[in-house]
C-alpha cells in the first residue's frame, strides 16, 4: 500500500489518532507538506465528499472524517506557512443575519479546507457589513453564505446588494447554500452559484475561482 493511501484511509475511516501519527511520520521522512496535502489528505476528503453525496456516508461520519483531516492539518499547517506554499486561496463563509444554523455551514467549511482552501469562518448571524469588512481585510475573491430558514433567505440578497454597492467588493463572487434554497432562487438574487451540498460547494468554488 502506498505511503499516502494509509493517510487517505485514515481520513475516510475518521481515525484522528492515526491521521496525525501518519502525517508526523511522513513529515519526519522528509515528505513535503504540499505533497501530504495533495496526495494523502485531499484524496481522502474527496472520497468522503463523494460518499456523502451518494448517501454511503452520513453527517456523523463526515464530521468524524473532518476531525481526522483537521488533526493532520494541524501537523502540516505551520510547515505550509513556513515554506511559503499557498493554498488554493481564501474563502470567507458564514450563516446570514438572523440565522443560527451552522452544521451545514461547518461541513462546507471543512470540505473547502479538505479541497485546499483557507477558510475564514465568520460564524452565524453575520451582518452584511461584517462580510464587507472581512473581505477587505483579507483580500478575498469568494464568499459562501448559508441559510436554513425561509425567513433568512432574503438576507443573502442583502449581502449581495451590499457587496455590489461598494467598488472594493463588487467583483467578489458569492456562492450560497442551505436546505431551503434552489437554483432558481440563486439566479433571482444574483448570486454566482448554488451548492446543494457540501461536496458540491468545493466543485463550485473551484469553478468560480478558475
Ligand atoms: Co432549525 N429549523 N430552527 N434548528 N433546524 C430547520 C431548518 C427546519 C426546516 C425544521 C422544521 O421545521 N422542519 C425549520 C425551518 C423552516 C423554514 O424556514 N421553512 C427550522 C426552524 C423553524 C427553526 C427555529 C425557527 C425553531 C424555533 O425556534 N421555533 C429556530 C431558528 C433559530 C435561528 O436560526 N434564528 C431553529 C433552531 C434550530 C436549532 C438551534 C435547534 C438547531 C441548529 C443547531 C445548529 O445548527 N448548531 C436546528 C436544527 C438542527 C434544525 C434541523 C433539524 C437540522 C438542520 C441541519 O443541521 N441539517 C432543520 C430540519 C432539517 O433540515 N431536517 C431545522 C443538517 C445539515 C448538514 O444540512 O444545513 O441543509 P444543511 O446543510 C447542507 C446543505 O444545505 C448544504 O450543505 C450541507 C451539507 O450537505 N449547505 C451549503 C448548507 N450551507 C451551504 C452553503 C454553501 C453550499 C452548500 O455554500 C456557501
Amino acid at each position: 500500500m502506498s505511503k499516502y493511501q494509509d493517510l487517505s484511509d485514515s481520513i475516510i475511516s475518521g481515525d484522528n489518532v492515526k491521521s496525525k501519527e501518519i502525517t508526523k511520520k511522513l513529515v519526519a521522512g522528509g515528505i513535503s507538506a504540499v505533497d501530504i496535502l495533495n496526495n494523502g489528505l485531499m484524496p481522502g476528503m474527496d472520497v468522503v465528499g463523494k460518499k456523502f453525496k451518494t448517501n454511503e456516508m452520513y453527517i456523523p461520519e463526515v464530521l468524524i472524517a473532518a476531525r481526522a483531516m483537521h488533526a493532520a492539518m494541524d501537523v502540516i499547517k505551520p510547515l505550509l506557512s513556513e515554506s511559503g506554499s499557498d493554498t488554493k486561496g481564501k474563502v470567507i463563509i458564514g450563516t446570514v443575519l438572523g440565522d443560527l444554523h451552522d452544521i451545514g455551514k461547518n461541513l462546507v467549511g471543512m470540505m473547502l479546507e479538505g479541497g485546499g482552501y483557507t477558510v475564514i469562518d465568520l460564524g452565524v448571524d453575520v451582518a452584511p457589513e461584517r462580510f464587507v469588512e472581512e473581505i477587505k481585510k483579507n483580500s478575498v475573491r469568494l464568499i459562501g453564505l448559508s441559510a436554513l430558514l425561509t425567513t433568512t433567505m432574503p438576507a443573502m440578497k442583502t449581502v449581495i446588494d451590499t457587496l455590489k454597492a461598494d467598488k472594493d467588493t463588487s467583483g467578489v463572487k458569492v456562492m450560497i447554500g442551505g436546505a431551503p434554497l434552489t437554483q432558481e432562487y440563486t439566479d433571482s438574487i444574483g448570486a454566482d452559484g448554488y451548492g446543494p451540498d457540501a461536496a458540491s460547494a468545493v466543485d463550485l468554488a473551484n469553478e468560480l475561482l478558475s
